[in-house]
Parts: structure tokens; C-alpha cells; sequence
């Protein structure tokens, strides 16, 4: 039975998804939104999830999935018919988004757009709210374009704060924790109570709701956000930390840390016990889940952690992908002032069921690491070829993306990232993509580009104009050193020169982004 008063139902939607023509369109899944539906139900409050890429479990997936749809802005619309938004919605009282790629600006807006027009049609009241990195960032515009509520950080205890006011017959909402709405106009934004600072996360977050996504269909479809998986495969996502201890200037961490009085401890490190990693691990298996990808942030910060997690993630059947990326300078230890790569750890990593890992070296350039990435890795002492030997010799599937075209790179150091591609192509690696790094709403390099207060002002008045295309391998949006068209034809022409012939070929057919994604 409900705790509150009204019975309040929530519907957790993803929504369908836009994409340039020459990408590949992959379903939802998402952890956040699982992590909310966790909350809601253990209060007692009941909440549904719907993937509007692939639909309710069972749909047809020619009207959702193979829905294709080319938009105005040349982009193509993938998942359910808009139409259908409208009987969903009317069944609920609160609709949900979370909006971590800003690419989707524009499907998250849709479906504001409709809650608000059923609920004045229907005279009955839809609250609306969003969170993720995406709509702290931009949340002005998500306010502004029929979004109630956005969430600023961590969403477990505020979802539930939120349907605890929305059911009183004055809500409040001044009293929920981290949030942005608007009250006469202006934009209120709320803090949060002091809390005793903890590293573990086991108190107050429940475990995601990953019963509430349509598994089978995911397992049918055999689309993982990465690489590649035999047919019929039954996914799905885990985390064992949230956080990072870098701060890498295209990444939200970055902004995340900066925002700590307005967002939280988002942007830090942060875990779950061994006990409750390996309750994850076994709530996945019993939904007959064979594979599990690691989402964290960063999974390799604390080896000794990882290594007491091992037996916990060990199971007979699953098996384990990292295709979030982990930092590399784990990977080696320093000895006598040398570094050699951890190849227990490694060896670790593969005995527990890992069998695909993404090292994101990301570039050749130190100048490049330093200034944009806290000089997480050198790639001259931190032995990057001994990795991938030894990636390889414990039989696990090694690709890597790079990334080219920061704003004040030249092309001559775009050139040695390509050649560091082809050498650790020698040594072993499987794959590798190349991407230009794109100033995302929620990063420093964002907030670089804002400086400027006349593409501060044309970003606010055309939002959907900049959020649309930003995609890693479309022209950047803002001026880099080496002219756009020379960077998105070098992402596509390094990618085709450098894979297997066998793999560019058939990156179609097993649904393979050029980005490594
Ligand atoms: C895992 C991950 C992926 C996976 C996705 C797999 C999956 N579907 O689960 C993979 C590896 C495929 C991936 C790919 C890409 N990714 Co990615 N990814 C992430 C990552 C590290 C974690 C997402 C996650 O699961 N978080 C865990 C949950 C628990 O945290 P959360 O989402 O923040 O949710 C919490 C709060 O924000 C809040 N909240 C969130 N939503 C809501 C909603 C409500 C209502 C409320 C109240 C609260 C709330 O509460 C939640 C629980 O506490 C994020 C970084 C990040 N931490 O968000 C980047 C991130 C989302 N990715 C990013 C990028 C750029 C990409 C790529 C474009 C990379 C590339 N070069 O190709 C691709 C694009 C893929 C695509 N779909 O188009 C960027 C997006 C930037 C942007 N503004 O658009 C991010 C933010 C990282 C970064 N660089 O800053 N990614
Ligand atoms: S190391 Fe990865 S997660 Fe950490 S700040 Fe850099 S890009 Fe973000």
C-alpha cells in the first residue's frame, strides 16, 4: 500500500532517441532512472519505467524500435510514436525524465511538452521533473519549456521528497532537497540539509530497479551501449562507485566538483560494500542476467577494493564488460621509479569474468592530458603497449577510443594520436574509435565557450540549435584549431584505416559505432 496519501503514480520515462543518419540507434537502460524507481518503490510509492525507444515489453518493435523518423532538423527519430505519449501520460501523476546526454535535449522537451498538454485537457495534475547531468546544466531551458522540477543532485531521496509534497494538497516544494523550480517567475533553487559526510552510498540509496526495464526485449534486441554481443544475450548495468578523483575538463565530474554547494557530493567518490555489490550481482542473475556492464565513473581508483570485490562478482555464467572506461594509471604500479604494469591485477580482473575493457587513453598529447584531462595518464612513462600485452595475454577484449581536435590542437599532434593508435594496434588492441570532444553542457569546457557573452546569449536563445547536433563525430559546434570538416573526415577515415578491415566491414551488421560506443 501506498505511503501517501493520494496514491500517486510515477511514470520513469527515457525517451525515444535522435540520431544523425550514419549512427546507430541503441535502446535506453540507463541506471539513473533505475536507481529512482529503487527509491520510489521501496517508499512504498508505485513508479513504472518506459523506454519509449523500445516500448512496453512485447511491443512490436516496428512501431517502436524500427520507428524511424526523420526530423526538420535532419535528424533521425527513433522509439514510439509521440502520439502514443498521450494515453501513457494521463495514467500518472508525476512523469520523470533523466537527461544525461545532451544530444536528447529536444525528446526530453517533447515529452514536458505533452504531460503539460494532457493535464490541461484532462484537468488533472501532472507534475513534471527531470535530473541527470543535462538538465542541472541547461536548467533553465528545462524549466522554461514545461518542466516543473529540476533535480540538482543525487535523485534517491529527492524523487521521494518530491511525490511526499505533490500529494499534500499544498506542496512545498521549498522544503525538497537540491532542486530548481519556478515560483512567480523566478527560479528557486533549494539546498540540502547537513548530513554527516560518508564515502558509502549503502545507507541511502536502494538498489536500481533493473526488474523494471523490458530485459526481455533488451536481450532480443542484443544491443549493448558498447561492442559487441552473440545474439540473445540477457544485459544489464551495475555500479560499484560513483565519482571520480579527476576532474577531466570535457567530463561533468569536472563542473560537478566545481558546483558542490548547489549539486552535492555528486562529482566525488563514493561506494557500496562488497555485501552490496554482490546483492546487485545476485538480483541481476536471479533475472536470468548473463552480462553485466560496469557504469561507475571509475572502477579502478582503489585496487585493494576491487580486489576484495572479486570473489562477490565471481559467478558461474556472467560475465563482465567495462565499456565506461577506467583509468589507465592504475593499470601500471611504480617500482624503483619505474612504472610496470599490475599484471595481478589484471589477471584479477579477467579470474572474476571481464572479458572487454575500454582504455580510454584518449590522446598521444601530454600537453592535451594535462590541460584537459589532470594529467590522468603519460602515455610515455605509464607503459601503454605493455597494457594491451598484457590486456591481451589474459584474454581480454581490449579497444580504446581517442580523442582528437581539442580546441587549440594542432594537427600534427592529431597525427601522433593516430600513430599511437597504430602501434598499440601492433600490440594487440582489438578496436579503436576517435571522436572530437565536444563542450557538453555540465563540463569546464562548457563553461569555456560561455564566457563569451554573445555565444553565451545565442546559445540561451537556440538551445535546441546547439544541443541537437552535439555529437561527437558531427562539425564541432564552437571554433577548434583544425577546421571541423578536417576533424569529423579524420574520426572516419583513422577509424576505417586503422580496424580490421573484417570489422569496418561488419560494424553494421553487429550495430558498431565508428565512436567505439
Ligand atoms: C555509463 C555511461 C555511458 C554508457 C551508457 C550505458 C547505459 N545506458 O547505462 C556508455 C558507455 C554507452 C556511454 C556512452 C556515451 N556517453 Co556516457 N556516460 C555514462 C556515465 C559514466 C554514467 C551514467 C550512469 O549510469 N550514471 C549513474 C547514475 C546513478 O547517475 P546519474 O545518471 O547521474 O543519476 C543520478 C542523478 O543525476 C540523479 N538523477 C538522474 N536522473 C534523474 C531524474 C530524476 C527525476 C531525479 C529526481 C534525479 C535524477 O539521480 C540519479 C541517482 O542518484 C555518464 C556520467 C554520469 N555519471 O552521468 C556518462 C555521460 C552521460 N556520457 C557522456 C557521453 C558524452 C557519452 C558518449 C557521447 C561518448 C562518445 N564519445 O560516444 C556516448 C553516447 C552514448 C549515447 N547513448 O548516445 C556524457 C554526456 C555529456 C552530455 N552532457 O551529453 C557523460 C555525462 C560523461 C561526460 N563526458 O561528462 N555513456
Ligand atoms: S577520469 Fe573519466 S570519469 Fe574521471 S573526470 Fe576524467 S573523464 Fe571523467
Amino acid at each position: 500500500m501506498s505511503l501517501y496519501s493520494k496514491n500517486l503514480k510515477v511514470l520513469m520515462i527515457e525517451p525515444a532517441i535522435q540520431k544523425p543518419t550514419f549512427d546507430r540507434a541503441k535502446p535506453n537502460g540507463n541506471l539513473g532512472p533505475a536507481y529512482i524507481i529503487g527509491a520510489l518503490r521501496k517508499s512504498g510509492i508505485e513508479a513504472d519505467y518506459l523506454d519509449a525507444t523500445v516500448g512496453q515489453e512485447g511491443r512490436d518493435l516496428k512501431k517502436t524500435f524500427y520507428n524511424y523518423e526523420e526530423l526538420e532538423n535532419g535528424l533521425i527519430r527513433v522509439g514510439m510514436d509521440l502520439k502514443e505519449y498521450y494515453e501513457i501520460f494521463a495514467k500518472y501523476d508525476i512523469v520523470a525524465t533523466s537527461s544525461i546526454f545532451s544530444a536528447q535535449t529536444r525528446m526530453h522537451f517533447e515529452i514536458a511538452k505533452i504531460a503539460k498538454e494532457v493535464s490541461r485537457k484532462t484537468g488533472k495534475k501532472i507534475l513534471t521533473i527531470s535530473g541527470g547531468v543535462n538538465a542541472r546544466a541547461l536548467r533553465e531551458h528545462f524549466l522554461t519549456n514545461g518542466f516543473d522540477i529540476v533535480a540538482l543532485g543525487d535523485g534517491e531521496r529527492t524523487i521521494v521528497q518530491v511525490v511526499e509534497q505533490f500529494s499534500k494538497e499544498k506542496p512545498d516544494f521549498s522544503k525538497v532537497e537540491r532542486i530548481a523550480f519556478k515560483e512567480n517567475g523566478k527560479t528557486i533553487i533549494t539546498s540540502a540539509v547537513k548530513r554527516k559526510a560518508t564515502k558509502w552510498l549503502d545507507d541511502h540509496v536502494p538498489h536500481p530497479a533493473i526488474d523494471a526495464f523490458p530485459l526481455d526485449t533488451y536481450q532480443k534486441l542484443s544491443i549493448p551501449h558498447a561492442g559487441y554481443i552473440p545474439p540473445g544475450t540477457r544485459i544489464a548495468p551495475i555500479m560499484t562507485a560513483r565519482g571520480c578523483q579527476d576532474a577531466c575538463t570535457f567530463c561533468h565530474i569536472s563542473k560537478d566538483k566545481q558546483e558542490r554547494e548547489l549539486y552535492g557530493d555528486i562529482g566525488y567518490l563514493k561506494l557500496f560494500s562488497e555485501e552490496r555489490v554482490a546483492q546487485d550481482v545476485i538480483r541481476a542473475e536471479k533475472l536470468g542476467v548473463t552480462r553485466l556492464y560496469f557504469e561507475d565513473d571509475n572502477l579502478f581508483f582503489n585496487k585493494k577494493r576491487l580486489y576484495k570485490l572479486a570473489p562477490y562478482l565471481q559467478r558461474s555464467g556472467m560475465s563482465y564488460s567495462d565499456a565506461n572506461g577506467a583509468n589507465l594509471r592504475f593499470m601500471v604500479n611504480k617500482e624503483d621509479g619505474k612504472y610496470k604494469v599490475d599484471e595481478d591485477f589484471i589477471k584479477m580482473l579477467s579470474g572474476f569474468g571481464l572479458d572487454e575493457l575500454l582504455l580510454p587513453f584518449e590522446t598521444r598529447s601530454n600537453e592535451m592530458l594535462q590541460k584537459y584531462a589532470t594529467g590522468k595518464y603519460d602515455p610515455e612513462k605509464m607503459m601503454p603497449y605493455e597494457i594491451v600485452k598484457t590486456v591481451k595475454r589474459h584474454n581480454i577484449d581490449a579497444r580504446s577510443n581517442f580523442l582528437i581536435g581539442f580546441r587549440d590542437e594542432s594537427w600534427d599532434s592529431i597525427l601522433s594520436t593516430k600513430e599511437f593508435a597504430k602501434n598499440l594496434f601492433k600490440e594487440g588492441i582489438d578496436q579503436a574509435g576517435f571522436a572530437i570532444p565536444v563542450p557538453y553542457p555540465g563540463t569546464l569546457d562548457f563553461d569555456y565557450q560561455m564566457e563569451k557573452s554573445d555565444v553565451r546569449k545565442d546559445f540561451n536563445d537556440n538551445v535546441l540549435k546547439y544541443t541537437d547536433y552535439m555529437h561527437p563525430l558531427l562539425p564541432p559546434l564552437f571554433p577548434t584549431k583544425v577546421s571541423g570538416d578536417r576533424l569529423v573526415k579524420a574520426c572516419r577515415d583513422f577509424w576505417e584505416e586503422l580496424n580490421t578491415s573484417d570489422y569496418v566491414s561488419h560494424a553494421d551488421k553487429h550495430q558498431l559505432s565508428i565512436t567505439g560506443y
